[in-house]
């Protein structure tokens, strides 16, 4: 009888609080001014504005949570297919903006706030953004997490939850000096610590086998070594216009309970503080590297860690589900894993493992089960950046992965000789084990092995997974090499990022063009029409005065407003060619340099923005900025380029930064060799906001100079397979350059940007003879593409429409479209719309 009452009471409460939060302006008000009381613990009038930043975010919070454990229990209720994108990095960007825009509240909050006397825009601008990735991989990963709720999929981003993040990077007497991003300062209001969600992952140990009883057969157990707790944190992952709220579950490292005492009772004090240490140190730093840190034991760990942990998890959910004749085979039929890039394809492993050694599947089972599971994406063919592990430090970390691992090498391996009886190239070429000292762990084969589908990430890129990367792979296992081409949310990237251009769709169009931006081909006969025209010109105008007032106020540099705004921002790599933008750049200084005042009056002024960090141990990219930073002061301060040329390097790029400055170019530069960006998404990013390319054929590129049509990309350079046919007759070329390059050379080598000597190493590269990213032989073709931008920059109304033309073509290059070609190709997942009871949405 008591129960019967105490439930009852739940119960009312309950429906008490069954309706969502009401989000009217005084009701936002009142919900802040409680969350600086109450939250924040804060007097009245004793607060500043990143007091209202952390109660805004609080309040929006409030309404976050709301519908997210909603989709939750709907979710669980539906019982449909689900999918895990397991990455090591999310490049969340500021989580408020996009919250109160994907929520319908931009208004509301703004206005609520306004009253009381504070803008929406700087309390936005008050977030200090996660930087929980690299580049390209970590931000492709966090549009898809915008995506998948906006879309209404059931779908779970799984990750890790740095201490450090992201490098700062400072430029400190024109070089990079980088400083510890400790982003977590001021707490994170977004993020859910469930200390009840907790998993133990084990390290080191040895493999114990026994005979099972019932079957007779040898059984393996791991057992010993270290043990670490892993603790989730949750951070809800809204949708744009749906009810729809994902998770992001992120995992942090805390030493484990036993293990403490343990080492306590032993009376090994400062034994046990230091192993704390050791298991908090698991998740304390991202790596800040381009390619693989080849060789770190910590790294190692790190993907084990969140692989183990986020199967745990995964598997948990799953048996959970109890349905009729349902068992683990069935696995596959509800669970789809996505491996973003080998970092976690530990997985495999780790699933056979659980299958094999916890639930005593047979072999067969467990790997079908796991192939089905499983799909691995490909964001690199560049040989130095696959990850391969050193077999005796996997060993000595998980050595019952590496026994599995090596079983399914020898079953892999068996089929091998089947297909191509007595051939040992192909056996040695293919094996997941490479033969060398020490012996390598190929992941990139045992993710192709492991998963029933590959992609690559540009058709381009995929091609070459296919012929070049994996060949054998393909003849092998046809059809399981897809391609499915990358995407970039519109909501941060045009919504968000650029409010003047959103503003101009959506006066024509209605507010739904950011969910189907199909709607902005309609847009495309009217390019020429003085009216859109004259609105786009505004808005392009609008958005270089902002960047120009962010540079003026940071870097106080003041920014000709009327310039072609030419950009190149991202990580700087060889392969990227910033080298070749800066030579370009330099000879462009030599050409005004070299004009009559009257002749410099014909030049089209232009302001050059390169920004973007380099690895700490890459010294030839941190080169490239030392000599980006030391061209743009000598410019900058020559008398003959004012009003025609200017040159900044912004320092600490990153998702912020991208969204102001992407949408004030008119056009930017994606000029890697053919053949070595496997898709790019910046590219995206800047035709969409009313940006024109200048570009090699290479990654999405391709694809972009196909939608928007030829005319309108400034193609040049060598086409991925000349690049491979220059780069075999490379040691017979003749030492003849362009002679515009060896101008440019002869400036840097006398001191014109500083002392030659901090130059040398950049220029030894670049001999014909040595040029592997073809710098030299792309040079002339490259200033033709640069003339060519020029010269269409030159008839105004033409080059607007031009641009709004490629923005309204771009409709393929959302995430969106992405993401339902998984659903459809890799996951075979569908929607799982989430409407609220009528009830719960209305009552106040
Ligand atoms: C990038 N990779 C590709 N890797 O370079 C780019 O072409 C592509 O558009 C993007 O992925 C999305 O597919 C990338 O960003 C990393 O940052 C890795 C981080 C971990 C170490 C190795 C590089």
């Amino acid at each position: 009888a008591h129960d019967g009452a105490v439930r009852a009471r739940v119960d009312q409460l309950w429906k008490l609080s069954s309706s969502y939060l009401p989000s009217d302006v005084p009701s936002i008000q009142r919900s802040l001014v409680k969350h600086v009381e109450y939250t924040l613990a804060r007097r009245r009038y004793k607060f500043d504005r990143n007091s209202f930043y952390q109660a805004t975010a609080h309040s929006i919070r409030d309404r976050l949570i709301e519908r997210w454990t909603d989709t939750q229990q709907f979710y669980a209720s539906r019982d449909g297919k689900r999918m895990y994108y397991l990455s090591l990095e999310f490049l969340v960007g500021r989580s408020l903006g996009n919250a109160v825009s994907n929520l319908g509240l931009r208004g509301a909050y703004a206005d609520a706030l306004q009253q009381l006397g504070y803008d929406l825009e700087s309390i936005v601008a008050q977030e200090r953004e996660p930087a929980l990735g690299n580049g390209g991989l970590g931000r492709l990963a966090s549009c898809f997490m915008d995506t998948l709720a906006t879309l209404n999929y059931p779908a779970w981003g799984y990750g890790l939850r740095y201490k450090y993040g992201m490098f700062e990077q400072r430029i400190v007497d024109g070089k990079q000096v980088e400083f510890p991003d400790y982003w977590l300062t001021h707490g994170n209001p977004w993020e859910v610590e469930r200390l009840d969600v907790k998993y133990l992952v084990r390290l080191y140990g040895q493999v114990n086998n026994y005979v099972d009883e019932r079957s007779g057969e040898t059984r393996y157990r791991w057992e010993g070594g270290e043990v670490v707790v892993a603790v989730a944190y949750d951070t809800p992952i809204p949708g744009y216009g749906t009810y729809n709220t994902n998770n992001m579950r992120l995992w942090s490292s805390k030493p484990s309970h036993e293990f403490d005492l343990a080492c306590f009772n032993a009376g090994n004090y400062y034994g046990a503080v230091e192993a704390k240490e050791r298991c908090e140190s698991i998740t304390s730093v991202l790596y800040p590297s381009d390619d693989n840190d080849a060789g770190k034991a910590l790294r190692l760990k790190q993907q084990f860690f969140f692989v183990s942990a986020t199967l745990q998890d995964v598997l948990r959910r799953y048996k959970k589900r109890v349905a009729p004749g349902r068992t683990l085979k069935h696995l596959p039929e509800k669970v789809a894993i996505q491996l973003n890039d080998t970092h976690p394809s530990i997985s495999i492993p780790e699933l056979m493992r659980l299958l094999l050694d916890d639930e005593l599947l047979p072999w067969d089972d467990a790997w079908d089960i796991a192939r089905m599971t499983f799909g691995y994406t490909n964001h690199t063919i560049l040989p130095e950046a696959l990850e391969k592990w050193p077999v005796p430090m996997l060993t000595e970390l998980l050595p019952r992965h590496m026994q599995i691992i090596y079983e399914i090498n020898h079953r892999f391996l068996q089929e091998v000789d089947a297909m191509w009886p007595g051939d040992t190239q192909k056996l040695a070429a293919m094996s997941i084990i490479e033969e060398s000292t020490p012996k390598m762990v190929r992941m990139a084969h045992l993710a192709v092995v492991g998963s029933h589908v590959v992609n690559g990430v540009a058709e381009i890129h995929t091609a070459l997974v296919k012929t070049r990367l994996f060949p054998e792979f393909n003849e092998m296992y046809p059809g399981r090499i897809k391609n499915v081409t990358n995407g970039v949310t519109p909501r941060r990237w045009i919504l968000q990022a650029n409010p003047a251009m959103s503003s101009i769709f959506t006066s024509i169009l209605g507010p739904g063009w950011v969910n189907d931006l199909r709607r902005l081909e309609t847009l495309k006969p009217l390019a020429r029409e003085p009216s859109l025209q004259r609105q786009w010109t505004h808005a392009k105008r609008f958005n270089k005065e902002r960047l120009a007032a962010w540079i003026k106020a940071n870097m106080n540099v003041d920014l000709m407003p009327n310039a072609v705004y030419d950009m190149q921002v991202k990580r700087i790599h060889e392969y990227k060619r910033q080298m070749l933008n800066i030579l370009g750049i330099i000879h462009r200084y030599a050409t005004i340099a070299s004009a009559s005042a009257e002749q410099r009056k014909s030049i089209q002024p232009r302001v050059c923005i390169l920004a973007g960090k380099a690895a700490p141990g890459y010294e030839i990219a941190k080169k490239i900025i030392q000599l980006a930073c030391g061209v743009a002061k000598v410019i900058n301060n020559d008398v003959r380029c004012a009003g025609r040329l200017q040159v900044v390097f912004i320092p600490n790029f990153n998702v912020s930064l991208a969204e102001l400055i992407i949408p004030a170019s008119d056009v930017s530069q994606h000029i890697s060799t053919a053949g070595m960006e496997a898709s790019g998404t910046g590219n995206m990013k800047f035709v969409m906001n009313g940006g024109l390319i200048i570009g090699t054929l290479d990654g999405a590129n391709v694809e972009i100079a196909r939608a928007v049509g030829e005319d309108d990309v400034f193609v040049f350079g060598a086409t991925a397979d000349e690049v491979a046919a220059l780069r075999s007759s490379m040691h017979k070329r003749e030492p003849r350059i362009d002679e515009r390059l060896a101008r440019v050379f002869r400036m840097i080598r006398s001191g014109v940007f500083g002392s030659a000597d901090n130059y040398e190493r950049l220029l030894d590269g670049l001999t014909p003879s040595k040029d592997f990213y073809l710098l030299c032989h792309d040079f002339p073709s490259y200033l033709d593409a640069m003339d060519a931008a020029d010269a269409a920059y030159r008839d105004k109304d033409e080059w607007t429409a031009k641009c709004i033309k490629a923005a309204c073509s771009m409709w393929a290059f959302s995430s969106d479209r992405t993401i339902r070609e998984y659903a459809r190709d890799v996951w075979g997942m569908e929607p799982q719309p989430f409407n609220p009871p009528h009830h719960a949405r209305t009552r106040a």
